[in-house]
C-alpha cells in the first residue's frame, strides 16, 4: 500500500531488484536509519574494517553476481570509499554506491556539523560534486515527492552501463513516505542502429574470410555485458586461435582447444605474441587497448590488420560504426561467417586455407608436476604447481604486482573465474575482493594471489572473511617488498617492514596460518587446503626478492629497451 512506503524502504527494494543480497559498510551517525532499514530488508548487511575495504568488496561481489552494493556514512566515510568507486568506474563494474548525509534543514542552514568540511552550501555538496566524476550517475536526495525517480533513475543508469553510481540520502529522508515503485524493466538495453551493424558486420566478415592467419581476441567487457556463451558459440564456429587480454581471462574457458594464452605485447609467451602480431587479421572482442592489458604498449597490433569491437562500437580498420553494441555484433558476425562459409563450400576461399595446428594452452596440464623436497620455492615452479592445484571450483584472485602478472599464464578451468583490476591497478584490492566473492558464490572457493606489499594495504578484511566463515585458500607471496616496481625502477621507497604473516588469521580469530620455503613444505600446505575446505587456509610463501615471473622479466627488458631508444 502506497501509505507503507519511505524512502528507506523504496531504496532498499529498488537494490534487492538489482539482484543484490549483501549490502557492504561500515556504520555512522548520519546513516544509522538507513541502515536499520537494510537490517530490517531481505538484504544482508555486511561490516566491514574499513570503506574502502567495503567499497572493493562490492566490487568484486558485482563482477560475480552483476551488480554490488555499499552502503557508509557522510564524508570520512564517501571519501574513504572513493577509490574502490574509482577503479568499479574505470573497469566497468557496477556497484551501487549509498552514503547517508546531513539532514536537508540542517545542509540549508548551512550548520557546522561533525564530518562536514565547512558551512558554505558548497562544502555540502562536494561529496556528490566529487563522485559526479567517478560515476555514471551522481546524486543527493531532495526530497519525498523527487527522491523515487532520482533512484530509479541512479539503478537504472548503473545496471545499463555497467558503472558504480551514488545517492547521497539525506538522513531526515529515510522514514519519509513516499510512493510505492512502479515496476522497472532493468534488463532494457539500447538497440544497434540495424544499418550500422549490417555495414560493420559485412566488412568484417569480409575481412576475416580472406584472411590466412585471424586470430581472435577476447576481453573484459565480454564479461561484464554477459557474453561468454556467445563468445564461445562464436569460437567454435571458426578454426581460429583465441588468446586474451589480461583483464579478459577467462572470458572463454581455457580448456577450449583454440585458447592459446594472455596477450599481452612484451610480456606474453612467445608464441602467444607471434600468433597474434603476425596474424593478418585481429577480431578483438571487448578488450580494452590500455597500457597494461597491453604490455606497457610494447603490443603490435597493426590498426590496418584490426576489427576492434567495443561496448558501443566498433572499429575496422581506421574507421568506426557507432551504436553497434557487442553482444549485436558477436551474434551478426556468427550469422554472417555461417552464411560464408555455406556459400563457399563449392568454391576454396575460407576452407582451403592452409591453418598451422594450433598450441593448446591446455597442453600445459599434459606435464606432470614432479615435486623436489629439498628444493627452495621459485616462482616458475611455484606457478607450475598451482596449475595443478586450481579445480572446477576455484576463482582466481590476483593482485595488481608480479602476482597478476604470474597468475595470467595459469590455466582456468570450465566455469573457472578470475577476478583482477588488470586496468586500475589500486594494490590491496584483493583481500576485500575475496569477501565479495565468497558471498557472492558461496559453493565456489577463492583461490588467492597477493603480494606482501598489496597484503599491507588492506590486510585487516581477512577478520571478516573469518567472520563470515568463508574458506578461500590465500597465498601470500613475500618477496619482501614491491618487487615489481624493483623491476621498473629501484629505489628504499620498494622496500617494507617484513611482518610475520602467517600469525595474522589467529590474531583476527581464525587457525594460524603456514609458511613455506621448500617444494616439500608447500606440499604439506597443499594438502592441509585440500583438507581443511570450510576455512581459510593461508599460507605464506617465501620467495627470493630476485626471483619474479618470465612476464615481469620480459617486461623489464622492454623498458630498458625503451629507455635506451628514448
Ligand atoms: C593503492 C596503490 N598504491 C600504490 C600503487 C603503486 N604500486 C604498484 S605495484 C606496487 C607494489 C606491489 O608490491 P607487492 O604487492 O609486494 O607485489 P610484488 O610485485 O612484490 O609481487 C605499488 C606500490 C598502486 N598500484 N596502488
Ligand atoms: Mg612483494
Amino acid at each position: 500500500m502506497a501509505g507503507e512506503w519511505t524512502i528507506g524502504k523504496y531504496l532498499t527494494e529498488r537494490v534487492r531488484e538489482t539482484g543484490v543480497r549483501h549490502v557492504f559498510g561500515v556504520p555512522g551517525d548520519y546513516v544509522l536509519g538507513l541502515m536499520d532499514e537494510i537490517v530490517e530488508s531481505p538484504l544482508e548487511l555486511v561490516g566491514t574494517c574499513n570503506e574502502l575495504n567495503a567499497g572493493y568488496a562490492a566490487d568484486a561481489y558485482a563482477r560475480m553476481n552483476g551488480v554490488g552494493a555499499v552502503c557508509v556514512t557522510y564524508a570520512v566515510g564517501g571519501f574513504s570509499l572513493l577509490n574502490a568507486i574509482a577503479g568499479a568506474f574505470a573497469e566497468r563494474v557496477s556497484v551501487i554506491a549509498i552514503c547517508g548525509g546531513p539532514n536537508r534543514e540542517d545542509a540549508d542552514e548551512h550548520r557546522l556539523l561533525h564530518h562536514t568540511l565547512g558551512d558554505s552550501a558548497g562544502h555540502y555538496g562536494v561529496q556528490v560534486d566529487v563522485y559526479r566524476h567517478v560515476t555514471q550517475h551522481a546524486i543527493g536526495l531532495s526530497s519525498p515527492e523527487e527522491a523515487p525517480d532520482q533512484i530509479d533513475e541512479a539503478i537504472l543508469a548503473c545496471v545499463r552501463h555497467r558503472r558504480p553510481v551514488f545517492i547521497e540520502v539525506p538522513a531526515d529522508l529515510v522514514t519519509a513516505p513516499c510512493r510505492e515503485p512502479a515496476p522497472l524493466d532493468l534488463d532494457a538495453r539500447p538497440e544497434s542502429d540495424p544499418d550500422a551493424l549490417a555495414e560493420a558486420v559485412a566488412e568484417a566478415v569480409e575481412l576475416l574470410s580472406n584472411a590466412e592467419r585471424p586470430v581472435m581476441l577476447g576481453g573484459v567487457e565480454v564479461h561484464r555485458f554477459g557474453l561468454r556463451g556467445q563468445l564461445e558459440e562464436l569460437l567454435d564456429q571458426v578454426d581460429y586461435p583465441m588468446a586474451t587480454a589480461l583483464m579478459g581471462k577467462s572470458v572463454i574457458r581455457e580448456t577450449h582447444p583454440q585458447y592459446i594464452g594472455v596477450y599481452s605485447g612484451a610480456l606474453s609467451e612467445d608464441y602467444v605474441r607471434r600468433t597474434v602480431e603476425d596474424a593478418d587479421c585481429v577480431l578483438a572482442l571487448g578488450a580494452w587497448m590500455s597500457d597494461i592489458n597491453l604490455g606497457i604498449y610494447t603490443a603490435k597490433i597493426d590498426t590496418g590488420r584490426l576489427i576492434h569491437a567495443s561496448a558501443e562500437r566498433v572499429r575496422i580498420k581506421r574507421h568506426y560504426f557507432d551504436e553497434v553494441y557487442l553482444g549485436d555484433f558477436i551474434r551478426g558476425l556468427g550469422e554472417g561467417l555461417a552464411a560464408r562459409k555455406a556459400a563457399a563450400v563449392e568454391t576454396v576461399s575460407a576452407e582451403g586455407r592452409d591453418v598451422p595446428p594450433i598450441q593448446s594452452a591446455v597442453t600445459s596440464l599434459a606435464e606432470r608436476f614432479e615435486v623436489r623436497p629439498d628444493d627452495a620455492i621459485t616462482i616458475k615452479r611455484f606457478y607450475e604447481r598451482m596449475n595443478h592445484f586450481l579445480d572446477n571450483e576455484s576463482i582466481v584472485l590476483a593482485d595488481a604486482g608480479d602476482s597478476f602478472l604470474c597468475a595470467g599464464d595459469l590455466i582456468m578451468h570450465e566455469g573457472v573465474g578470475f577476478i583482477c583490476q588488470a586496468f586500475y591497478c589500486s594494490i590491496g584490492f584483493t583481500i576485500p575482493a575475496t569477501l565479495g566473492v565468497g558471498l557472492a558464490a558461496r559453493e565456489r572457493r577463492p583461490v588467492v594471489f597477493v603480494g606482501d606489499g598489496a597484503f599491507q594495504m588492506t590486510a585487516q578484511e581477512l577478520s571478516t572473511i573469518i567472520r563470515q566463515g568463508l574458506s578461500p585458500v590465500v597465498f601470500l607471496m613475500n618477496n619482501r617488498g614491491y618487487t615489481i616496481e624493483r623491476v621498473i625502477h629501484d629505489g628504499p621507497y620498494n622496500d617494507i617492514q617484513n611482518w610475520k604473516y602467517h600469525r595474522l588469521p589467529e590474531v583476527f580469530g581464525g587457525s594460524a596460518g603456514c609458511e613455506v620455503r621448500t617444494e616439500g613444505e608447500l606440499e604439506a600446505a597443499l594438502e592441509r587446503a585440500q583438507g581443511e575446505r570450510d576455512e581459510l587456509v593461508f599460507i605464506e610463501v617465501h620467495v627470493d626478492p630476485e626471483d619474479c615471473s618470465s612476464a615481469l622479466k620480459r617486461l623489464g627488458r622492454a623498458l630498458a629497451e625503451h629507455r635506451a631508444l628514448s
